[in-house]
């Protein structure tokens, strides 16, 4: 059975909804990679950055970062359409975004969130966290440009890219900044977070 490794509240959270949502069964494994013992240890051999989401497949496949287990999850699952066909310009919509939110908004919020990897002085970290907080609104002001959802993100389908980026809408800058701001790409979170999964999902990662 397919393993998640996780903690909540974190980017696993869009990995459970996808699994939930093609109906794939998994066991998840609550992380807390800073505590040191055998738990951490052994997560550390699966991923040597200590970060979730990881996967292990039924036959040990190991796969961390987030675009590529989406992108795998949706061509080990066709039939759950987490993406659309191969041709479909919606697809291409869809892959740009998702490795868009990969590689630049998940990224700001990790700088935000450690800025002790990236800069000593006291002063400078407190500057990056805001830098990287600016940066966070001005990516969500890209994509609230460039996409005009119909209803969805990437069009009249709901794709993964709609659930990975509800996902990242739970973080800086926040959904109250992303409601008032980006209010087209909000009107689809909206409708992503109406789907059941999506809700149980959420409820368990993000209330409370
Ligand atoms: N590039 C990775 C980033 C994953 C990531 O930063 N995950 C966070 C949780 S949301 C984490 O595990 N942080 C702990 C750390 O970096 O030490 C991905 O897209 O999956």
């Amino acid at each position: 059975m397919l393993e998640l490794y996780g903690c909540r509240g974190s980017g696993s959270a869009a990995i459970e909804a996808l699994l939930e949502w093609a109906g794939v069964a998994y066991t998840f494994h609550d992380v807390e990679p800073k505590t040191a013992g055998p738990e951490a240890d052994a997560f550390f051999a699966l991923n040597p950055l200590r970060q979730v989401p990881t996967v292990r497949f039924g036959d040990g496949t190991v796969l961390s970062e987030s675009a590529a287990i989406i992108l795998v999850l949706a061509e080990q699952h066709p039939a759950a359409r987490l993406l659309p066909l191969v041709g479909d310009a919606a697809r291409i919509t869809a892959l740009r975004w998702i490795v868009f939110i990969a590689a630049n908004l998940y990224p700001a919020i990790s700088v935000g969130d450690f800025p002790e990897r990236w800069v000593e002085r006291e002063d400078a970290r407190q500057a990056l966290k805001e830098g990287s907080r600016k940066r966070l609104e001005y990516y969500w002001q890209v994509l609230e440009r460039a996409l005009k959802p119909a209803p969805y993100l990437a069009g009249h389908e709901m794709t993964a890219l709609d659930v990975y980026a509800a996902m990242v809408a739970q973080w800086g800058p926040g959904r109250a900044w992303i409601n008032a701001h980006c209010p087209h790409i909000a009107s689809a979170l909206a409708l992503a977070e109406r789907q059941p999964f999506v809700v149980r999902v959420w409820e368990r990662n993000f209330k409370g």
